[in-house]
C-alpha cells in the first residue's frame, strides 16, 4: 500500500471494504502512474513548468486568465485554505456556485492542498445541502455571495461544519480579501497518494438518497488520458465550452479536466440557456461543446441568429442522444455529434467513439482502458446482438462512501450500471433503457427511450417522456407525456396524428396506447428526464 498523505483518514476509512471494489485496468501505458500524484501538478503546474505560463486557460464574460495567472489564483486559496482555515489533508470541502473562474479555482485548490471537494449544484437547498454536508462530514464551506441564502440556512441546521467563507461579495472577510495577503501566492501542492481520495461526486439522485461516489488523484488524470486522449482528441487550441454544472461529473471533466490535461482554455458561463450558450459560442470563438441531447435540440432552432462556425466537436451525454437530433445537428452544422455515456460512479465518459468512427444511432464502443460487455441477470455475458444489462470496468470505477448500495453497483469486479444495452459484432453499444425503464405490454419489451426519440422526430413534439402505466388486460401499455411545440393543439387530433407517426416510425405495436400533453417535464438538476415519476404519476392516474 502507497503511505497516504491523509492525516484526516475519513474517506479512507468510508471506503468499501477492497472485497466490493471494481477490478481496476490500467491496459494503457499512459494509465501507470507514480505512487505520489497530485492531479493539480498534472493538470496546471506542468504548463508553467514547460514555459506556456501565458496561454489563454480560463474565461468569462468578464475575465481572461492565463494558466500562470488562474495557477496563482489556485495557489492563493489554497493558502487560505490551509493557513487561515486549518485545512489539513483529507478534510472535505464543499463548493458552490454557478461555473466562474473561482469556483473552478476552488475545485483546484482544495485537491492540491491535499484536499478532498465536493461540488454541489447551485440549486440545491438546505435540506439536500445538510444531506452532504452531514454524510460527508464537510468542515469548510467555500461559496459564492450569491448563493449565500441556503448556506447559512444549511449552517444553521448542520453542526459539522466550521468555516463558511464567500467571495464575489463585499465586507472585510471575504475569501478574496484573504487571497491577497502577501507570500500567498506560491504554494507547494501536497505530495499524495495517487490513490488518496480527492473529490466527491454526489450522484443526483433519480431515486433514494444520493450516494457519494469516491475519486482518487489517479482517477482524475486517467479520464483524461482514456476519453479524453483517445476519443476526445482536443488540442491546445482548442476553447471549450458548455452547460453541465461543475459539480456533475460531466461538466467538471469537460468544462476543467479535459481542456487543462490538453493545455487548451476554458470559457466558462453561469447561465447556459440554448441561447446563452449559443451566443457564448460565438462570442468566444468556443471550438469544443459539451451539453446534453435536450440542449442540441433547443439550439437547432436558433442556429440561425448566431455564428457558430468556430465549433467543431460536439459531446452529447446524460441521456441517450436520439438518432434524428444526430441528424438533424449533422445537417445544420455539419458536425456529427460525439454521444457518451458516462456516469458520476464512473467519473466520465467510458463508451463513445471518436468522430471518424461513428456509428449514428450507437452510443459509440469501449473507450480504450476500459471494456464493457452486455450480462445477462446471472452475470453472464451475452453475445452480441441480445439485449442485456451493461456492465464496463476500466481505470476508474465505483467506490461509494459508506453505502450498501455498493454491492448493486459493482458485482464480480464490474460496475453495473443499471442500463439496458445490446452490442453488435463490431463491438458498438446501443443505448435500449435504463433497466428498469424498461415497459413490458402484452408481452413485448419495449424500451421507453426508443419510443421517445420516435415522436421527436416528429415537429410538433418539443420534450416527451414515455412509460408504463399499469393495464389489468395488458400488464402494462405504452403512456407518452408530450410538451408540444408551439402552435399545436393538445387535442384528440394531434394525439391520433403522433401515434400514427410512432406506428410508421418503429414497430407498431409500440406506439402510446395513450397520450397526455403536459406543459412541462419532471427533470433532475443534472437535467436528466424523471421517469420514475411520470410512472408513479402514471400508476396513480389509473388507480382513480
Ligand atoms: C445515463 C446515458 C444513454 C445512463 C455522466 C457523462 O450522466 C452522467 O452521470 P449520472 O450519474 O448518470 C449516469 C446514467 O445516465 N446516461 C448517461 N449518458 C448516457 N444514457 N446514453 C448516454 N450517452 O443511464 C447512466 O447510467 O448523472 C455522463 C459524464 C459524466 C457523468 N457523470
Amino acid at each position: 500500500m502507497i503511505p497516504s498523505a491523509h492525516q484526516d483518514t475519513f474517506t479512507r476509512d468510508n471506503l468499501p471494504p477492497p472485497s466490493q471494489w471494481p477490478q481496476f485496468l490500467f491496459d494503457l501505458p499512459e494509465l501507470h502512474y507514480p505512487d505520489r500524484m497530485n492531479c493539480v501538478t498534472e493538470l496546471l503546474d506542468r504548463w508553467i513548468a514547460n514555459g506556456r505560463g501565458n496561454h489563454a486557460c480560463v474565461i468569462s464574460p468578464t475575465e481572461s486568465l492565463s494558466y500562470a495567472q488562474f495557477a496563482e489564483r489556485v495557489n492563493r486559496i489554497a493558502n487560505v485554505l490551509t493557513r487561515d482555515l486549518g485545512l489539513v489533508p483529507g478534510n472535505r470541502v464543499m463548493l458552490r456556485a454557478p461555473n466562474n473562474p473561482m469556483m473552478a479555482a476552488c475545485y483546484l485548490a482544495v485537491m492540491k492542498a491535499g484536499g478532498v471537494v465536493i461540488g454541489t449544484m447551485p440549486l440545491l437547498r438546505a435540506k439536500e445541502l445538510s444531506y452532504v454536508v452531514t454524510k460527508a462530514k464537510v468542515t469548510i464551506a467555500l461559496c459564492d455571495h450569491k448563493l449565500a441564502d441556503e448556506m447559512e440556512k444549511t449552517r444553521a441546521i448542520t453542526s459539522d461544519l466550521k468555516h463558511v467563507v464567500y467571495w464575489g461579495g463585499t465586507g472585510d472577510d471575504t475569501l478574496e480579501k484573504r487571497m491577497a495577503k502577501p507570500g500567498y501566492g506560491q504554494f507547494t501542492a501536497c505530495d499524495t497518494a495517487n490513490d488518496d481520495v480527492c473529490l466527491i461526486g454526489f450522484t443526483s439522485g433519480t431515486t433514494g438518497e444520493p450516494k457519494g461516489t469516491m475519486h482518487f488523484h489517479r482517477d482524475i488524470i486517467a479520464t483524461c488520458d482514456s476519453y479524453g486522449r483517445h476519443v476526445l482528441r482536443a488540442q491546445d487550441t482548442d476553447r471549450f465550452i458548455g452547460s453541465p454544472p461543475l459539480a456533475f461529473t460531466f461538466g467538471l471533466g469537460g468544462l476543467v479536466l479535459f481542456p487543462l490535461r490538453a493545455g487548451a482554455a476554458t470559457i466558462l458561463v453561469e447561465r447556459a440557456s440554448p441561447d446563452d450558450l449559443l451566443k457564448a459560442i460565438s462570442e468566444h470563438k468556443a471550438t469544443i461543446c459539451f451539453t446534453a441531447p435536450t440542449a442540441y435540440r433547443a439550439m437547432l432552432g436558433k442556429l440561425g441568429d448566431y455564428d457558430i462556425s468556430s465549433l467543431r466537436k460536439c459531446i452529447s451525454a446524460g441521456e441517450a442522444l436520439p438518432r434524428g437530433t444526430f441528424d438533424a445537428w449533422l445537417e445544420a452544422t455539419g458536425i456529427k455529434i460525439m454521444d457518451g455515456i458516462g456516469a458520476t460512479e464512473m467519473l466520465h465518459i467510458f463508451i463513445g467513439s471518436p468522430e471518424d468512427e461513428i456509428r449514428p444511432g450507437a452510443t459509440g464502443r469501449a473507450v480504450p482502458g476500459y471494456q464493457a460487455m452486455v450480462i445477462d441477470d446471472a452475470g453472464k455475458e451475452m453475445p452480441p446482438g441480445i439485449p442485456g444489462r451493461l456492465a464496463v470496468r476500466g481505470p476508474t470505477g465505483c467506490r461509494y462512501l459508506a453505502d450498501t448500495r455498493q454491492t448493486v453497483y459493482v458485482q464480480s469486479g464490474w460496475n453495473v450500471t443499471g442500463d439496458t444495452y445490446l452490442m453488435d459484432k463490431d463491438r458498438y453499444f446501443f443505448y435500449q433503457a435504463r433497466s428498469d425503464d424498461m415497459i413490458i405490454s402484452a408481452g413485448y419489451n419495449i424500451a421507453g427511450p426508443e419510443v421517445e426519440s420516435a415522436l421527436m422526430t416528429h415537429p410538433a413534439v418539443a420534450e416527451c417522456g414515455v412509460v408504463g402505466q399499469p393495464c389489468p388486460e395488458r400488464g402494462q401499455i405504452v403512456k407518452a407525456y408530450i410538451v408540444l411545440r408551439p402552435g399545436h393543439a393538445p387535442d384528440a387530433d394531434t394525439a391520433r396524428l403522433l401515434q400514427d407517426h410512432v406506428k410508421a416510425t418503429v414497430a407498431p405495436y409500440k406506439y402510446p396506447r395513450a397520450i397526455e400533453f403536459v406543459t412541462e417535464l419532471p427533470k433532475t438538476q443534472t437535467g436528466k428526464l424523471q421517469r420514475f415519476e411520470l410512472r408513479k404519476r402514471a400508476a396513480t392516474e389509473v388507480a382513480h
